[in-house]
This record gives structure tokens, sequence and C-alpha cells, in this order.
């Protein structure tokens, strides 16, 4: 038996939880168009005959100096220490490489044992040749020992990637029970898909400035009843979040009652409350 810990690090919105939801097949960590979708480190696992691959996702890396841009990239490197392998997910349409300047340098001072794979990632936007510069490029820099290129998005290329790093687990035995899929407590999976939507449904600050919080949850045999608050900071958000005649909170509660649901496998009854938790009111 293999099993063996495999770290997700890369600049937002390269497609980390993309890659994660692709390989468990199943939609645990939440991934959004906007950037700084995902907030702390979420751990999955997938089971292919004979060997356990626990994959952990991690907030994108940032390299502008902000509290809380800081935060997250704390906490993705954070997961350094347990991974065995370290997969460095780029978008491969995109030039700038800040974030990936910050990880190597980062990944050069504390890694002392994790093997470092190059995951180039939605090839599907780009054409074979700017593919085929990028392997050249990076893999120049001498420092992964594997480059897989991939889209996360269609799967292409994902179950290669898995065999390979197959090779690479260490022999142990398995961690999990192999029923599991989620290694995350249920409330903050709810919590979680909540968010989702509401990064779905709103713009510019309003999704990083709400905060959901999961507030009782009730399982029967036939159905889990969940409450939840969106906490937010000013009456204006209120006004956008809720929508005309309660429209968007009811999107917002419908698609993430749906999804949980599918997830579950059971019938979920979603009630969402909206708080104003400031007296601020712009
Ligand atoms: N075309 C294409 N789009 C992709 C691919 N992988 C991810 N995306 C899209 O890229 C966007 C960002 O994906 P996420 O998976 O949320 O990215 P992330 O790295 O988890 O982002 P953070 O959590 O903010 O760090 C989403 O709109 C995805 O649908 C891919 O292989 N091809
Ligand atoms: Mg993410």
């Amino acid at each position: 038996m293999k099993s063996g810990t495999i770290l997700l690090l890369g600049a937002t919105n390269s497609g980390k939880s993309t890659l994660i939801n692709q390989i468990v097949g199943q939609r645990v960590s939440m991934v959004s168009r906007k950037k700084q979708s995902t907030t702390f480190n979420q751990k999955a696992v997938r089971n292919i005959s004979e060997a356990e691959f626990i994959i952990q996702d991690t907030p994108g890396i940032f390299t502008a100096k902000t509290k809380i841009s800081n935060k997250m990239t704390n906490t993705a490197f954070s997961g350094i220490d347990e991974a065995d392998i370290v997969l460095v997910v780029v978008d491969t349409g995109v030039t700038k490489n800040n974030e990936l300047k910050k990880i190597i340098t980062t990944l050069n001072q504390n890694n002392s044992h994790s093997k470092i794979f190059l995951v180039l990632n939605k090839i599907d936007k780009v054409n074979r040749k700017s593919v085929l510069e990028k392997i050249k490029e990076l893999g120049d820099m001498n420092l992964f020992n594997e480059i897989f290129p991939i889209s996360a998005l269609l799967g292409d290329g994902v179950d290669e990637m898995l065999s390979i790093i197959k090779k690479y687990l260490p022999k142990r035995k398995k961690k999990f029970s192999s029923k599991k899929t989620l290694l995350l407590k249920k409330d903050i999976y709810y919590t979680e898909v909540t968010r989702e939507k509401i990064y779905d449904r709103t713009h510019k600050e309003i999704p990083y400035q709400c905060k959901v919080s999961t507030d009782k949850v009730v399982n029967s045999k036939k159905m889990i009843t969940i409450h939840q608050t969106i906490h937010i900071t000013k009456k204006s958000h209120k006004y956008i979040l809720v929508g005309n005649k309660g429209v968007n909170l009811k999107n917002i509660g419908e698609s993430a009652r749906k999804e949980i649901s599918k997830f579950m496998n059971k019938k979920v009854n979603l009630f969402l409350f909206v708080k104003l938790i400031s007296t601020n009111k712009s």
C-alpha cells in the first residue's frame, strides 16, 4: 500500500481548487473566477488501486502585502511540512510570474524532504507551442522532478499525472477509510458551499466582506436542516445581497441547497439569515 500527502501551491486563480475537485471527482473545494476564493487548507482523498492520494488545496499565493494576503499565503505555506509531494500549479497562459518566484524561494528555504512537481494548467486555453515554450522555460530551472501539462477543468492529463505521482508516493498504511472523500467537518463544507454561491452572485468587495456561519444543523433520517447566517458590515450590501424582492438571496440559497443535497445524497432544507454586524451606514 502507498499513501502520501500532495500539497497544491500556486498563484490565485491558477486552478488549484478545480484540480482537487477533478481529482476526487466531486466538488469539495470552492471554485471561482474571482481571486482569493480559497481561504484555508482543504483536504480530500482519492484512492486508486492500492494508493491513497491525500490532496491538500490551499489559498492562492499573493505577492501583494496586505494583511489578509499575508495570512492566506502563510496558511498555504504551512502545509509544506507534512507534504510528501508539492504540486506547483501555474496558469500556462499567464506570463507574469511573481507568485511563482515567491513560491520557489520559499520552497528552497523551507523544503527539506518533499518532491516538487510543476503543473502547467489550463492548456486548453493556449496553443501547443506556448505549452512547449513554458515547459522549456520552467524546466530549465532544474527545480521540478516532473512537469505535467494538464487541463484541470476538462480533466486532460490528470490521470496520467496521478499514475506518475503514484510512483513517488511512500510505502505506508492507509490513513483514511476508503469511503471517505472529504476530510473536513461537515459544517465547514456547508459554509463553503454558500460562500461560493455568494461569490457567484455578488460583485466588488461584497464577497470578500461577508462571512457565512453555519449555526445549527439537524440531521434526521430523511433530511438535513441547516441554519446559516450571512454576516455583513454595510447596510448597502444587504440590499444587493438580498436583491429585489429577495430574489438574489433566494437564488443563493436554492443553489447552495441543491449542491449540498447532491453531495450528501439527502434532502436538504436550508435557511439563510442576513445579519448586519456594524452600524456603518454607507
Ligand atoms: N480554461 C480553463 N479554466 C480553468 C482551468 N482550471 C481552472 N480554471 C478556471 O480558473 C478559475 C479559477 O479556478 P480556481 O480553481 O478557483 O483557482 P484557485 O487556484 O483555486 O484560486 P484561489 O483559490 O483564489 O487561489 C475558475 O474560473 C476555473 O473555472 C483549466 O484547466 N482550463
Ligand atoms: Mg482555490
